[in-house]
């Protein structure tokens, strides 16, 4: 674990802005390195799937289970600018459920008015459904880094809802049972703003937190990606082949990464199920919220 970790923990007035607007941007949590190097793996990953026909030229790219492609995408896992956000919100029975990344190139020239915005969602399907309780509960969260420059609006700009995360709106009829997919969106709400960020910024938001992908008008090709980090009782949501990496990981990577020792241990832990909880004891002590998750604070 890196130790830069403890100069960017979570801060009071973070905490607040998360819990009341559900959401946090984190400038700068990506040097102009890294950002490069990232960008590089992206695009890799792009040409091969416009080689292979997986993906289309001009036409929006998502990709997940890209991991073990590249040690610079691995890298994020344990962030040291973002991870201490992560457990400082959720505690320190987590993993990473989930990763995505997405490119969005300029939209063609006869694209349609309103074309390019994703289904207004809230993370995780069925699970808006099936939960009983007001309001639905956070369960996870979502680490999105751009790589692009998107400070100004029209760019592919990520969409959010600010303080959306605690409205139980309906969730529509056909999202429920699939993925959102891309669309034209017939309005835009009117307390919707565009996430307008330089690149290496990460914005850290709650899964609740009804967002959307928007039409890139731009002449940049929008490149992100997207890291959801949930508790170690969620399944992953993607295809995520990871085993082969534990071995060259580090013990709290690999919890990260969705290591257990025993299945009932991602319920009941014990301490070599949760290494993140031991080091953070070290380094904190028994009781701080830090290492004990917000519920013990
Ligand atoms: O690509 C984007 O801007 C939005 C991504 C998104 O909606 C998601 O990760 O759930």
């Amino acid at each position: 674990m890196n130790g830069e970790c403890l100069a960017h923990l979570l801060t009071e007035e973070e905490r607040t802005r998360f819990e009341e607007q559900g959401y946090l941007y984190v400038p700068n949590a990506l040097s102009p390195d890294v950002v490069e190097q990232l960008t590089h793996a992206v695009d890799t990953l792009h040409n091969k799937a416009l080689a292979n026909g997986r993906a289309t030229p001009g036409s929006p790219w998502g990709w997940s289970d890209f991991l073990r492609e590249d040690d610079a995408l691995l890298n994020l896992v344990d962030w040291p600018r973002t991870l201490p956000k992560v457990w400082g919100i959720l505690g320190w029975n987590i993993y990473l459920y989930h990763a995505h990344m997405h490119v969005k190139p300029p939209a063609p020239p006869d694209a349609k008015e309103g074309e390019g915005w994703l289904e207004w969602h809230q993370d995780s399907g069925r699970v808006n459904v099936e939960l009983e309780t007001n309001p639905r509960p956070r369960l996870s969260l979502k680490v999105a880094y751009f790589l692009t420059d998107v400070s100004e609006p029209g760019r592919g700009n990520f969409y959010i809802r600010p303080g959306s995360h605690l409205a139980d709106m309906a969730v529509p009829e056909d999202e429920i049972s699939r993925d959102p997919r891309e669309q034209t969106a017939d309005d835009v709400p009117d307390d919707a703003m565009p996430v307008c960020v330089e690149p290496g910024t990460a914005v850290l938001f709650d899964r609740r937190l009804w967002h959307s992908r928007s039409p890139n008008h731009s002449q940049l090709t929008r490149k992100a990606l997207f890291y959801g980090y949930g508790y170690r009782w969620i399944r992953q949501k993607d295809e995520m082949t990871v085993e082969p990496l534990y071995e060259r990981c580090d013990p709290i990577r690999r919890q990260l990464l969705g290591a257990a020792v025993r299945n009932n241990g991602r319920y009941v832990p014990s301490e070599e199920d949760v290494p993140l909880r031991g080091w953070l004891v070290e380094q904190f002590g028994e009781k701080p919220a830090y290492a004990m998750g917000p519920r013990h604070a």
